[in-house]
């Protein structure tokens, strides 16, 4: 029942480096700034720093598309200064995770110019090209090799001029797919992997690893998918997602890049579209792939039928069955990643919390009560462990963040309301996730002396980690107990999970235990005081962690948001 693997009682941290902290003055975090705050990290008490990239990059994507895998974007600083960073997070015990991101490069990625500069250039077949659709002439409407909508709005494939034939991106068109069929494309980039390894990194978070085998059939042909209602596109997920060689390719990459070191190492494989089922096999360790999956189902449960700029409102209830699927699905074979916030994520207090003046503090600390005391590791994004919020974005021109923009310009241009479409990217834009830590109260909140590239939350003055620190009733002072809690108690790490009241729609309540130690976690997810039906033998139970000062009259009895974990031997 115990997970032997040093990461099952670890907690990670995630930065996205442009919007941590910046040293030199020009709006954009950096390495120098990563390298001041490790104290911060310190005192969180996290075990694992995940690293967005700081490879050299044209930033289209904010780093996610690289053009040179083994460099630092000047913009973030020197190799040297990663090193330097490498080895004060080693100082402080902690470890330190870089993001792989494998399933594209940059189109200005040296494999990629050569690439594309002509049709028999050896590394021509690293990429996806294709000849436009039979009887048709490349750049005609619709004369695209397939049918797909990019997960960035628009078609997935982009026409090379000089050549005539398309080159294949499901992100943006910077952005174009490596050809993992081809065997020197992945023998690259295991040996880009070991030279971090080399150097002194502790493992990957791989980039949308499960995207990277293509549906190919024997003739080299790629094919339609479905029709999405309202576009010219169609779903190819069926083609991309979880392809059929996708086992085969992490368990080579296994074999040649972690084989002997892997007791180490951290690897968590991120994977839109994974299900319980593929998880199962990509996480079992006798099969040599990664440690965990970053799975996309309970943040998906507010999406309407649009996807996740169509948001409704989330169901208690839902959420519940899908992590209960996931805790079940992963008791006996696997591990589960948990997380509510990244950089692609809204911040999850104004999504599924209350950010307002009354409830913030209480609403992130029952959030991050009731996702800390799963089973599974952790994950914490920058700011999260201040409550931070959602930004107050009211016009397009705010936004920075290249899906958003690409979904607005699509969405109006195929006719759609445009306050309809702002309001969604309102809701769910990822730039919510990236305006700058706030740090202190004063202008842009500490994190730079010039012109942030992203506005600061005009909230700093409140929400920001000087305050946060001083004060034991915050949410970065629940933060450090839940880490503390993980790290103290095994049956938060190992225990197994038993949900109760599945049905009610306001009290998220489980067990967890570990031989004779019980668990019992109560987290109200709601602005109202409550009472609930509980399992007999809870009352009296010692009271190990809450969100609300003073000591609960009734075990039974919550109040708005509250949480609470109660231990029984
Ligand atoms: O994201 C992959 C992904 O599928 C989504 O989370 C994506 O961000 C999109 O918003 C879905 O609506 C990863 C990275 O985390 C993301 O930042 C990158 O833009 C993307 O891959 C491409 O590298």
């Amino acid at each position: 029942q115990r997970n032997p693997a040093w990461w099952s009682d670890a907690v990670v941290y995630q930065i996205y480096p442009r919007s941590f902290a910046d040293s030199d003055g020009d709006g954009l975090g950096d390495l120098g700034g990563i390298l001041a705050h490790l104290d911060h990290l310190e005192a969180l008490g996290v075990d694992v720093v995940w690293l967005s990239p700081v490879y050299p990059s044209p930033q289209d994507d904010n780093g996610y598309d690289i053009s040179d895998y083994q460099g630092i974007d000047p913009a973030f600083g020197t190799l040297e200064q990663f090193d330097e960073l490498l080895a004060q997070v080693h100082r402080r015990g902690m470890k330190l995770v870089m993001d792989l991101v494998v399933n594209h490069t940059s189109d200005e990625h040296p494999w990629f110019v050569e690439s594309r500069s002509s049709k028999d250039n050896p590394k021509r077949d690293w990429y996806w090209w294709r000849p436009a659709r039979p009887g048709m002439e490349p750049g005609q409407p619709g004369a695209e090799p397939t049918n797909w909508h990019s997960f960035f709005s628009g078609p997935t494939w982009e026409l090379d001029e000089a050549s005539g034939e398309y080159y294949l991106h499901l992100f943006a068109r910077k952005q174009p797919d490596l050809n993992w069929e081809n065997p020197e494309v992945r023998r690259a980039v295991h040996a880009m992997m070991r030279w971090w390894l080399d150097r002194g990194v502790d493992g990957f978070r791989m980039d949308v690893i499960n995207l990277v085998s293509k549906d190919v059939d024997a003739d080299g042909n790629l094919h339609d998918g479905p029709p999405l209602p309202g576009t010219p596109y169609g779903d190819g997920s069926a083609s991309y997602m979880n392809g059929p060689r996708i086992h085969e390719f992490l368990q080579e990459m296994h074999r040649e890049v972690f084989a002997g070191r892997d007791a180490q190492l951290l690897t968590v494989g991120e994977m839109p579209g994974v299900t319980l089922e593929e998880a199962r096999l990509f996480t079992d360790p006798a099969r040599g792939e990664v440690d965990m999956v970053f799975q996309f189902e309970h943040v998906s449960l507010d999406h309407g039928p649009g996807g996740r700029f169509d948001p409704h409102h989330l169901r208690l209830t839902d959420l519940k069955a899908s992590f209960g699927r996931w805790q079940a699905g992963l008791a006996d074979v696997g591990w589960n990643s948990l997380y509510w916030n990244n950089h692609d994520q809204p911040r999850v207090v104004s999504r599924f919390g209350d950010d307002s003046g009354e409830f913030r503090v209480r609403s992130a600390t029952c959030l991050g009560t009731l996702l800390h005391l799963h089973r599974g590791t952790p994950y914490v994004y920058q700011g999260e462990e201040l409550g931070m919020t959602n930004y107050p974005f009211t016009s397009v021109e705010e936004f920075r963040d290249i899906e958003s923009l690409n979904h607005y310009r699509q969405a109006v241009q195929q006719g759609a309301d445009s306050q309809a479409v702002l309001a969604g990217l309102r809701e769910q834009s990822r730039d919510h996730a990236r305006t700058p830590m706030q740090w202190d109260a004063t202008e842009h909140a500490g994190f730079t002396t010039g012109t942030p590239w992203l506005p600061v939350n005009p909230n700093h003055d409140v929400v920001n980690a000087e305050a946060a620190r001083a004060d034991e009733g915050s949410v970065f002072h629940h933060y450090r107990r839940l880490v503390d809690l993980r790290h103290t108690v095994p049956a938060v790490a190992h225990g197994d999970f038993t949900m109760l009241l599945p049905d009610d729609e306001r009290v998220y309540a489980f067990t967890r235990r570990l031989d004779e130690e019980e668990l019992l976690v109560l987290c109200n997810v709601s602005g109202e005081q409550v009472r609930v039906e509980l399992p007999d033998g809870w009352a009296g139970s010692e009271l190990l962690l809450g969100n609300v000062a003073g000591d609960p009259a009734d075990v039974a009895e919550l109040r708005p948001w509250e949480a609470r974990v109660h231990r029984r031997t």
